[in-house]
């Protein structure tokens, strides 16, 4: 017998009957894009659920990120960290920006904080860290250290749909948070993403960045590109976001699982949350270090029985052949470390105790 295929994530699904009444009315209606009601709404209820003044909307989370470096007009250089998806980087290099690579900390794998400053010269613009997993960063620290140099900060906040720190929310931080609401994220719209911001202004400027540059059918004011969110895939985002609360709870139900069965295991190393942290379990990550076996057998076990973890983040950003010769990957040592022992289990909501179990019975026999 087969076993069953379980795979690093699965999207949450809304009930197909909730999915089909939500575009019933696109059918009479015969308006599919460009800001319409769904995408409206939708930006209305997100700024409700994470409690922001104003998020845009985009296409994917990439674009969000690309469009918001854009926005705030950063230039020169930007510190961020390479233990992330490609995204990250990518989204400052093709603003023409150089990243600076900062190394992690060796308990949350974000940004580590006390090496900042050391990389901050006169051409540095920003900071963008990464919340890595649904880890926060050190966003005091962090948020001292920009006030200090006058620098801008874009939080890559990917994997943090819903995290509070001490009952504020993650969007409250740095000058911006990138959402990704792709498919594999613990909040989706299919493809998507958006930006929550609090100076008004860019509301306008994103419009235009997202649509050609154009404020009007005949003036266009700035150099844009396509980067709009539909109408069916806010329509996914409504429904999804009326089931997120018991959602995150089953990811919780999960990830309680898994702390269970690895904690106090010698050589697996297992991330907890900080105190005061409104967790949304969107990743579970384990850093094999020192274990019996090493990550790259963990892997492959694993695989052998049909489960299917990642490597996330392997390799690091700074290490890509996009990148060849321009980065230097011994300058962030812990990255490098981390990335070559990390394995990021299966996590998503409809995963079983059962599958959670057999999986960790893999990883310990
Ligand atoms: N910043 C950070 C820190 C990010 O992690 C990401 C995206 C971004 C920025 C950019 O945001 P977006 O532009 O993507 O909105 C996946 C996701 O595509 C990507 O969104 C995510 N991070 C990254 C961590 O994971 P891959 O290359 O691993 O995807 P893939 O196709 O291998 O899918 C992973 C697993 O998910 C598959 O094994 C099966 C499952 N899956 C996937 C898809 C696409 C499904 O069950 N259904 C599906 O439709 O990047």
């Amino acid at each position: 017998m087969e076993l069953t295929k379980i795979t690093v994530t699965r999207p949450s699904m809304p009930p197909y009957e909730e999915f089909i009444e939500e575009i019933k009315d696109l059918w009479e209606s015969r308006w599919l894009t460009h800001t319409g009601p769904k995408h409206q709404e939708l930006e209305r209820r997100l700024c409700s659920y994470l409690e922001t003044p104003f998020i845009s909307l985009f296409s994917n989370g990439h674009m969000a990120l690309e469009l918001a470096i854009e926005a705030m007009g950063l230039s020169g250089e930007i510190i961020t960290t390479p233990f992330t998806f490609a995204s990250t980087t990518q989204a400052i290099v093709r603003n023409g920006i150089r990243p600076v690579f900062c190394d992690i900390n060796p308990e949350n794998y974000t940004i580590d904080a006390e090496k900042i400053e050391a990389l901050i010269t006169e051409k540095t613009s920003a900071i963008i860290p990464v919340h890595v997993y649904g880890n926060v960063c050190d966003v005091d620290k962090i948020d001292a250290i920009a006030k200090k140099h006058s620098l801008k900060v874009i939080y890559d906040a990917a994997h943090v749909f819903g995290v509070k720190i001490n009952g504020r929310p993650i969007a409250a931080y740095g000058d911006m948070s990138m959402f990704s609401f792709h498919a594999t994220k613990v909040f989706h719209t299919v493809e998507g993403g958006g930006v929550a911001f609090r100076e008004e202004k860019y509301r306008s400027i994103f419009a235009m960045l997202r649509q050609f540059g154009q404020s009007s059918e005949e003036y266009v004011p700035m150099v844009g590109t396509n980067a709009k969110m539909t109408e069916i895939h806010a329509a996914m985002g409504l429904c999804n976001l009326r089931h997120i609360d018991e959602e995150i709870a089953k990811r919780g139900k999960a990830v309680k699982a898994y702390r269970e069965l690895l904690s106090n295991v010698k050589g697996i190393r297992i991330s907890l949350p900080r105190q005061g942290i409104k967790e949304n379990y969107a990743y579970f990550p384990v850093v094999f270090d020192g274990y019996k076996y090493s990550r790259d057998e963990v892997f492959e076990r694993l695989r052998n029985s049909n489960i299917f973890a990642r490597k996330y983040f392997y390799p690091t950003t700074n290490t890509f052949a996009a990148y060849k010769d321009k980065f230097r990957a011994e300058e962030t040592p812990t990255a490098q470390y981390i990335a070559d022992r990390v394995l990021t289990l299966p996590l998503y909501a409809d995963l079983k105790t059962e599958d959670v179990e057999r999986i960790c019975s893999l990883i310990l026999q």
